[in-house]
C-alpha cells in the first residue's frame, strides 16, 4: 500500500549543512518528497509535537533541542513508507544503528539523532496534519 509518513530533519543536520545529504539517502531509497518546508519551531510547538513523551526524563532536553535551530519537515511517500522510513532512519541510539542508515551515517548521539519518522499510521496522520495543510501536499 502506498503510504505517507512524516519526517523531520533535526537541528544537528541543518546546523551542519547536511540536509541535502540526508535527502539524497531518502530519495535514493525510493521515497518521494511530496511536501517539504524549513521552519524554526518554538519551544511550545516542540513540546506539543512531542507530548507523547511528556513524562519521560529526556522530554525537556528533547524539546529544547528540536527548537534550537531550524528543522526541515517533510512528507515522504512510498509503498510501506512508515516502516521503511523507520528502517532507513536506524535505531534511536546511533550506536545501535545498522550501517547504511541515516542515524549511523549522521547522528551525533541519542539526543542529536538527525531524523524523526512517524511510528504508526495513526501517528503519521496526526503528525502530517500538525505541520501541513492539504494544499501544501503535491504528490
Ligand atoms: P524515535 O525518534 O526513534 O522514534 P522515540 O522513542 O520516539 O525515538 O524518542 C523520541 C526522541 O527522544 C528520540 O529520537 C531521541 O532523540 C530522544 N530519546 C529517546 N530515548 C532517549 C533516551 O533514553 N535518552 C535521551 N534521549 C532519548
Ligand atoms: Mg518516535
Amino acid at each position: 500500500m502506498i503510504e505517507k509518513t512524516l519526517s523531520i530533519i533535526k537541528p544537528d543536520v541543518t546546523r551542519r549543512n547536511l540536509t541535502g545529504k540526508v535527502n539524497a539517502m531518502i530519495e535514493s531509497d525510493g521515497f518521494r518528497v511530496v511536501a517539504q518546508k524549513r521552519i524554526k519551531l518554538t519551544l511550545k510547538q516542540a513540546e506539543k509535537f512531542y507530548e507523547v513523551h511528556a513524562n519521560k526524563p529526556f522530554y525537556k532536553d528533547l524539546c529544547e533541542f528540536l527548537s534550537s535551530e531550524s528543522v526541515v519537515v517533510q512528507i515522504l511517500e512510498k509503498e510501506n513508507a512508515i516502516a521503511d522510513y523507520r528502517r532507513l532512519m536506524g535505531a534511536t541510539n546511533p550506536s545501535n544503528a545498522d550501517k547504511g542508515t541515516i542515524r549511523s551515517e549522521f547522528a551525533i548521539s541519542i539526543d542529536q539523532n538527525s531524523v524523526h519518522g512517524s511510528d504508526s499510521p495513526e501517528a503519521a496522520a496526526n503528525e502530517i496534519a500538525f505541520f501541513f495543510s492539504g494544499i501544501e501536499i503535491v504528490g
